[in-house]
């Protein structure tokens, strides 16, 4: 059994649709960050970063309990465990990695940026809109540009790689880009969509998405006071 702890954001997603692809069993704790329940010092045992998603494998490795932060190594964990989504052909799996590092290290730091300055920004400062809106564009171009010829990101078959990127594109107009931009990610991301186990977990998330409505607190939690004040773990 796997405990996942998560919300309804993109790096929360791709863990959903890791779990709902290889069939592993596994239950959800629904963590609100607007409430500030990631700066629980039992969560922080897990998660000392204070962010979603993590998991508790209560078969890890030698049958004994492991627990994993940070979305790209919980995808790299579960696909070793259970021998899926990440090939095992050097050259593959090279590339595999590539893409998922790619997503973990730019695609979604910088347009979790673009998503800070063009809608949670208190005040709209032109320069920080435009330079992650230019590099939201870019890297959009870069995975389009990829995705050229292809089915998949990293090789011709669903790896973590897609895994990690999807869930972000699915916020495209919040970074202020149009798939009809980029005719290769559309396909890719309507493919995407489609796999049962993707569109079964996108529905089952839209239901638990955070209702906190922005307040002093969950301001603060998120963006201010909270967040940058020390939180000790358990
Ligand atoms: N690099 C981390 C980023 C995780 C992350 O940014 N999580 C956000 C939600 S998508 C979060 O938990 N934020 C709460 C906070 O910053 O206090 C990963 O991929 O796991």
């Amino acid at each position: 059994m796997i405990d996942l702890y998560t919300a309804s954001t993109p790096n929360g997603q791709k863990v959903h649709i890791m779990l709902e692809e290889t069939g592993l069993e596994y239950r959800e704790e629904f963590v609100s960050l607007g409430k500030g329940e990631q700066f629980d010092p039992k969560f922080l045992k897990i998660s000392p970063n204070n962010k979603i998603p993590a998991i508790i494998d209560h078969d890890g490795p030698g049958g004994q309990p492991i627990s994993v932060f940070e979305s790209g190594c919980i995808l790299l964990y579960l696909a070793e465990k259970t021998g899926m989504f990440l090939p095992t052909e050097p050259r593959a799996r090279v590339e595999t990695l590539e893409w998922l590092f790619w997503q973990m290290g730019g695609f979604g730091p910088m347009l979790g940026q673009a998503h800070h300055f063009r809608a949670y920004a208190p005040e709209r400062i032109q320069y920080a809109y435009d330079r992650y809106s230019n590099e939201a564009a870019r890297l959009y171009q870069v995975l389009d540009a990829r995705l050229d010829g292809r089915d998949f990101v990293a090789t011709n078959s669903f790896t973590i790689a897609d895994m990690a990127i999807f869930p972000w594109c699915r916020l495209h107009g919040r970074q202020g880009q149009s798939l009809d931009d980029f005719p290769n990610v559309k396909r890719w991301y309507n493919t995407v969509a489609a796999r049962p186990a993707v569109a079964r977990d996108m529905n089952k998330l839209e239901d638990k998405a955070d209702q906190t409505k922005w307040t002093d607190e969950s301001w603060s939690n998120l963006f201010g006071a909270e967040q940058y004040r020390q939180h000790k773990s358990e």
